[in-house]
C-alpha cells in the first residue's frame, strides 16, 4: 500500500471527496482498477484489456486471505463461496452479490468474471460448469444490444442463482426481468437491434439463408440500415425461422384503398408471403389480423377495420410479442437444462448474482427507462438499507456509542414511483384501465398529484413530458406510449393466429401464458385456475405491476441472504481507456454515497453476530465444545485472542470487517494443531499396542 493511494479506503483516517477521487484516479492510472472500502469492492471500467484475469491470478485468489492480495473481483467470488460454505463467518449461508453502476460501468463483465471464478472454485462436475458458463453468450446474443451508452448493453435484468450442495455446484437458475421488447421494432439514433439478428445474418450459410428465406441485412427495416460483420461463429438456433419471420414482418407496409379497408403495398406483398411462410400461418389470416380487430361482445363478433397507424402498430406489436416469447422460451429451456438434479431433501445453498440494466438517461426516455431506473433506485435502497440503516439501528438498539452518519435516503423516490394507493405506477395503471385515456391525461394526472414532491418536476411543454429527480440525477421522461406499453395487450386474433401456426415452437409459445411470477404455465392449468387467459382482459396485470411484483420477489430473496457489494464506476462517457472525467466520476461517487460508505466502514462494525452464533462457532478456541452460549462465554473466548477494537452490545458482538479474517486464521491454526495432536496420539497408541 502506498501512501494516500490505499488499497482499502476504509483504512484511511482522513478523507474528503477530493482525496477520494484523487486516490481512485491515481490507482486507475496505474491500471489498479479495483479498490476496497472495507468489504465493498469499487471497480472502475478500464475499457481495455488488462492481464488481470489469467489462470495464474485466478489460482492465487482461491482460498486466499483478503488482506494479503490486492483488491480483485476474484476476491469477491472467493469470499461469497467461502461464506456459502460457512468457512468465513456466521450468518446466512445463502449469498447474493449485488453489482451496481450506470450503463456501461462494467456490471455484466464483472458478472461473467464472478461466474467464471466461482466455477473455478468448485471444480467438480465440469460439464455442468461449462453449461453454466455457456448460458451467458446465449443470453447476451438475445438480450443485449448496442446503445449510445454501451456497445454491449444489457436490455434485460438478470439474477443468476447458483445452487450448491456442499462445495459442488448442482445447478443454476436464471431469473430475467423486463426485456426491452420495443427495441425489436425501433432503435434511436446510434443504436442497434438485438445482437442475435446481426449474428444470424452474418453467420448463416447461403443454403440456410435460402431455407429460412433470409436476405441481405440491408434489406430489413427493423435493422435500421445498420449491420456489421459479426465474427461470431454460426450458432445453431432453433428459432431462426421465427426471427427471420420477425424481420420480414417489419417490412410489411400498408396503404389506404378507395374503400375503408387497407391493403398491403405492392412492394411488400412479397414480405407478407414470406412472413406467413416463416411463421407457418395462412397469408390471409395474417393479413386479417394486421388490418382489423375482431372483438366479441355478448356473443356477437364485431370486426373493426384498422387505419394505417393501427395496422402498423399491430405489425410492430406482433414482432415484439413474438420476440419476447422467444426470449422467455430460451430462458425457460436454460433453466430446465440447469435445474439441479438432486433429491428433494438434499439441502442446497445458493450464491445469487444480480446484473441489471444500469441507470439510463437518454435524449428521449420512455416507459422502459422509468422501469430500468426504478430497478436501480431499488438497488440503491437495498445498499443503503444494509450499509447504513440496519447497521446504525443495531448500534442504537444494542447501546453502542455511535455518532450517526447521515446518507442520502432514496426511499422518498421509491415511494413516489411505487407507493400505493398513489405512486407513478399506480396512476399509470389507473389510466391504462381507461381505453379512452391518453398519454397527455396520464401526465396531467401526474402533474396535479406530484407537483409539490421534491423528487418530481412539472415540465411545461406541448409534449407529455415529466421529470423525476432520481438518486443518480434528473431524468426527463416522455409520456408518449406509456399507456400502451404498460397495457402490453395482444389482440386475441393474433394469439389465435399463432396458436394455429404449423411451426410447433410458435404454437407452443402462444398456447402457454406467462404467470405472475414469470414462469410459463400450460394454458389448461391456467384456465383451470380460472385465471383469465384473455389478453384483452383488464384483469391481466400491467407491465408496471408485474415488474413491481418481480422486484419485490427479488428483494425478498436478497434480504435474507448475506450481501456482497460491487460498485462499478464508468470513468468517462467516451468508452475510452486511460481517461478519467473527474466531474463524471465525482457524480458517481456522490450518488453512490461512497464517502459516507467509507466513514461507516472505517468507524463502524460490519459484522455483528449474536452471542449464540459467536459462541457456537468459536467455542473451539477454548477447546470446550459444551460451553454455554452466553455473553460470558463469548468474553472468555475473546480473551484468549489478541483481537481488539470490537464492542459488546446487549445481545450481540460488534466486529470490524477484518476481524472475521483474524478469527478464521485462529481457527485454521487450531485446526492444524489438532491434526498434529491427533497424529501424535494415534502413533502413541500404536506404540503402546
Ligand atoms: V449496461 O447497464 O448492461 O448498459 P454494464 O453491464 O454495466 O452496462 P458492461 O459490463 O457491458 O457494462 O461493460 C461495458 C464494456 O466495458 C464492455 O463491453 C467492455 O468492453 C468494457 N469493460 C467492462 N469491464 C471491463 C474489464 N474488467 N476489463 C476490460 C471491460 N473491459
Ligand atoms: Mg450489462
Amino acid at each position: 500500500m502506498e501512501g494516500l493511494f490505499h488499497e482499502d479506503l476504509a483504512a484511511l483516517s482522513d478523507l474528503d471527496e477530493q482525496s477520494l477521487l484523487e486516490s481512485l484516479s491515481q490507482r486507475f492510472k496505474q491500471d489498479r482498477i479495483y479498490t476496497y472500502i472495507g468489504d465493498i469492492l469499487v471497480a472502475i471500467n478500464p475499457f481495455k484489456y488488462l492481464p488481470l484475469y489469467v489462470k495464474e491470478v485466478s489460482e492465487r485468489y482461491k482460498y486466499h486471505e483478503k488482506s494479503k492480495l490486492p483488491p480483485h473481483i476474484f476476491a469477491v467470488a472467493d469470499r461469497a463461496y467461502q461464506s456459502m460454505l460457512g468457512r468465513l463467518a456466521t450468518g446466512p449461508r445463502n449469498q447474493c452479490i449485488v453489482i451496481s453502476g450506470e450503463s456501461g460501468a462494467g456490471k455484466t463483465e464483472s458478472t461473467k468474471l464472478l461466474l467464471r471464478q466461482i466455477m473455478e472454485l468448485c471444480r467438480a462436475n465440469s460439464q455442468l460448469e461449462q453449461q453454466i458458463l455457456q448460458v451467458n453468450p446465449l443470453l447476451e446474443a438475445f438480450g443485449n444490444a448496442q446503445t449510445v451508452m454501451n456497445d454491449n448493453s444489457s436490455r434485460f435484468g438478470k439474477y443468476i442463482q447458483l445452487r450448491f450442495h456442499n462445495s459442488s455446484v448442482k445447478g443454476a437458475k436464471i431469473n430475467e426481468y423486463l426485456l426491452e421488447k420495443s427495441r425489436v421494432v425501433h432503435q434511436d439514433e446510434g443504436e442497434r437491434n438485438f445482437h442475435i439478428f446481426y449474428c444470424m445474418l452474418a453467420g448463416i450459410s447461403p443454403d440456410d439463408k435460402d431455407m429460412y428465406g433470409l436476405l441481405d441485412p440491408t434489406q430489413y427495416r427493423y435493422l435500421n440500415g445498420r449491420y456489421g460483420s459479426e465474427d461470431i461463429e454460426q450458432e445453431k438456433v432453433d428459432m431462426m425461422t421465427i426471427l427471420a419471420g420477425i424481420l420480414s414482418l417489419g417490412n410489411i407496409m400498408f396503404e389506404p384503398t378507395e374503400t375503408d379497408a387497407l391493403r398491403v403495398t405492392g412492394k411488400s406483398m412479397g414480405w407478407l408471403k414470406a412472413t406467413a411462410g416463416q411463421f407457418g400461418v395462412q397469408e390471409e389470416e395474417l393479413l386479417r389480423s394486421l388490418t382489423c380487430t375482431l372483438s366479441v361482445t355478448r356473443g356477437e363478433a364485431i370486426r373493426r377495420l384498422h387505419n394505417q397507424q393501427q395496422a402498423e402498430d399491430a405489425r410492430d406489436s406482433i414482432a415484439k410479442v413474438a420476440y419476447g416469447r422467444v426470449f422467455g422460451w430460451i430462458v425457460r429451456k436454460v433453466n430446465e437444462l440447469l435445474a439441479p438434479n438432486v433429491d428433494i431433501d438434499v439441502e442446497l445453498n445458493e450464491i445469487g448474482i444480480l446484473d441489471i440494466f444500469g441507470f439510463e438517461n437518454f435524449a428521449v426516455n420512455r416507459f422502459e427507462q422509468l422501469c430500468i431506473n426504478l430497478a436501480n433506485e431499488q438497488l440503491q435502497y437495498f445498499f443503503n438499507h444494509h450499509i447504513f440503516l440496519m447497521e446504525q439501528n443495531e448500534y442504537k438498539e444494542e447501546g453502542i456509542e455511535w455518532e450517526t452518519i447521515s446518507f442520502k435516503d432514496n426511499k422518498p423516490i421509491l415511494d413516489l414511483i411505487l407507493t400505493k394507493p398513489i405512486g407513478i405506477l399506480s396512476l399509470l395503471d389507473e389510466q391504462s384501465a381507461f381505453p379512452q385515456a391518453s398519454d397527455r391525461d396520464f401526465v396531467d394526472k401526474l402533474n396535479s398529484k406530484f407537483k409539490s414532491s421534491p423528487h418530481y418536476e412539472v415540465v411545461r411543454s406541448s409534449s407529455p413530458l415529466f421529470t423525476v429527480v432520481h438518486y443518480a440525477g434528473k431524468v426527463q421522461y416522455n409520456g408518449v406510449g406509456f399507456l400502451e406499453m404498460n397495457r402490453d395487450t395482444i389482440p386475441a386474433s393474433i394469439r389465435d393466429l399463432f396458436i394455429n401456426s404449423v411451426t410447433p415452437l410458435l404454437s407452443v409459445l402462444f398456447a402457454a401464458t406467462i404467470s405472475r411470477t414469470g414462469t410459463l404455465m400450460p394454458r389448461k392449468a391456467k384456465l383451470m385456475q380460472k385465471a383469465d387467459d384473455n389478453f384483452n382482459s383488464t384483469r391481466k396485470q400491467s407491465v408496471g405491476a408485474q415488474f413491481k411484483h418481480s422486484l419485490a420477489v427479488l428483494m425478498e430473496k436478497m434480504f435474507v441472504a448475506s450481501p456482497h457489494f460491487v460498485r462499478c464506476i464508468k470513468p468517462n462517457g467516451n468508452k475510452l481507456p486511460d481517461q478519467v472525467d473527474n466531474k463524471r466520476v465525482m457524480d458517481q461517487l456522490r450518488y453512490n454515497g461512497l464517502l459516507e460508505t467509507i466513514r461507516i466502514r472505517r468507524d463502524g462494525f460490519s459484522w455483528r453476530p449474536s452471542f449464540k452464533e459467536f459462541a457456537q462457532r468459536y467455542n473451539i478456541l477454548l477447546i470446550k465444545p459444551d460451553l454455554p452460549l452466553t455473553k460470558e462465554s463469548c468474553m472468555s473466548i475473546l480473551n484468549t485472542t489478541e483481537i481488539h477494537g470490537w464492542k459488546c452490545g446487549s445481545s450481540r458482538l460488534f466486529f470490524k470487517y477484518w476481524h472475521q479474517e483474524e478469527l478464521a486464521r485462529l481457527l485454521e491454526r487450531l485446526g492444524k494443531a489438532a491434526l498434529v495432536i491427533q497424529k501424535n496420539y494415534r502413533s502413541l497408541r500404536y506404540r503402546r499396542k
